[in-house]
């Protein structure tokens, strides 16, 4: 047996099963490259679901993060630390936010975001005690905690965790009149993606947002968009919002904050919710902590200064282009924004699975999701040739 197959026997014995991996064991990673124990190279069009859009082990990343953790990497909060202060304004001046909330998960920010949103609810807008509502969509995905998962649609993460915390109410997903429907006086907030990640790169239909937005306002309704798949620069904007012309009264981002190298998220407020969070009402002993903010920064800085951000928007319209330019009968549907793309099969195809094994063969990487898609977010820093590459790598497995 060789290594590869000896961690993985290991992984299967020893870990819980709660994931079913390609059977691809990497060893190291640079750029949009990562390379297997057998020293095999693949191009990476997952980026670890757009936490790495900076690419893999970015050098002024690597050597930030290298300098903060021989100097200090955790406080808590209980003390204060030379580095936040720093990713504070960094954060506000390129979003134009007004308060920021760091924490280290996605699924922390929007738990977060919730506890906030709910509190405000209450101590501002004046919705009864315990009534609070907010609005989601079907096929959401925004974590695995209880609550997040309490508010899934999606029977593998909500099944067999009862009880759920209630509170949420499930409108379809671009249906801006559902959406209108479902606002009473107890809507406290709406937590909605830009773009759905997990539900296949689901695009709403133009307009959608400028509506929700509107009703949001008309009724005091804290907008939150969840940015952690679609900000930093995935669909070619630094935030998925501006596509619409549309700004949330809170966002949250995670993921690319760290360009893959620490879990660091952060809840952003340009409206007084975050405002209602008093000292002992919420934290977190990693939140904030210096090593994160220093490797946040960087993964800001790196994301901005080298243009990553244009290139998602460039080569993200030529990826599409020319996967749409693909002869097969057994696409069903080709779509994408910026960087954020999905190939749709038809399920006569006999699902994404087999096509993703047949790409790792050809040195592709990519995952697929909701059995018939195939799903590409390769780090921002793509470039042209390696492109036109994987487009013919496509072309080659689905002809
Ligand atoms: C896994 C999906 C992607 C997210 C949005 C919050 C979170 C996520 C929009 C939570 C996380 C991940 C988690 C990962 C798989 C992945 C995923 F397929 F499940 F949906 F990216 F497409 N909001 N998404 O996409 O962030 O707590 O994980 O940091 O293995 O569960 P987290």
């Amino acid at each position: 047996m060789n290594i590869s197959s000896n961690l993985i026997a290991t992984e299967q014995r020893l870990g819980a099963n709660n994931y079913k991996p390609l059977d691809v064991v990497l060893t190291r990673g640079e750029g949009v490259h990562v390379w297997d124990t057998d020293g095999k190279r693949y191009l990476d069009c997952l980026s670890a679901y757009s936490a790495v859009n900076q690419g893999h082990c970015h050098p002024k990343i690597l050597a930030a993060m290298v300098e903060q953790a021989g100097r200090l990497t955790l406080t808590s909060r209980a003390f204060r630390n030379d580095q936040l202060a720093y990713l504070y304004e960094e954060l506000a001046a390129l979003t134009g936010s007004h308060k920021i909330l760091p924490m280290n998960s996605g699924a922390e920010a929007v738990e977060t975001a919730i506890k906030a949103v709910r509190k405000w609810g209450y101590e501002v807008k004046g919705v009864p005690e315990g009534q609070a509502e907010i609005i989601v969509c079907a096929n959401n995905f925004h974590g695995r905690t209880l609550s997040i998962i309490s508010f899934s649609t999606d029977p593998d993460a909500r099944a067999g965790f009862g009880p759920y915390t209630p509170g949420f109410r499930i409108v379809p997903f671009g249906d801006a009149e559902a959406f209108a429907a479902a606002i009473n006086a107890n809507t406290v907030a709406a937590l909605i993606e830009p773009i759905q990640g997990e539900a296949g790169v689901i695009i709403p239909p133009a307009g959608y947002f400028t509506r929700v937005r509107e009703l949001c306002t008309a009724n005091n309704v804290t907008l939150i968009l969840d940015e952690i798949q679609t900000g930093l620069g995935r669909t070619g904007k630094l935030l998925a919002e501006e596509h619409e012309g549309i700004e949330a009264d809170v966002t949250l981002i995670g993921k690319a904050l760290s360009g893959g190298f620490y879990p660091v998220s952060a809840v952003l407020s340009n409206s007084e919710v975050l405002g209602v969070l008093k000292p002992g009402q919420h934290g977190s002993t990693f939140g904030g902590n210096p090593l994160a903010c220093a490797v946040a920064r960087a993964a800001l800085k790196v994301l901005t200064e080298e243009g990553m951000i244009e290139n998602a928007e460039t080569m993200g319209a030529y990826f599409l282009e020319g996967l749409r330019s693909i002869r097969s009968n057994i696409v069903r549907d080709v779509r994408g924004r910026g960087l954020m793309l999905a190939v749709e099969l038809e399920p006569e195809a006999g699902g994404a699975r087999q096509y993703c094994y047949a790409l790792k063969d050809r040195g592709l990487l990519a995952k697929d999701t909701h059995d018939h898609t195939i799903r590409l977010a390769p780090p921002l820093v793509i470039t042209r040739q390696q492109v036109d590459w994987a487009i013919s790598q496509i072309e080659k497995t689905i002809t």
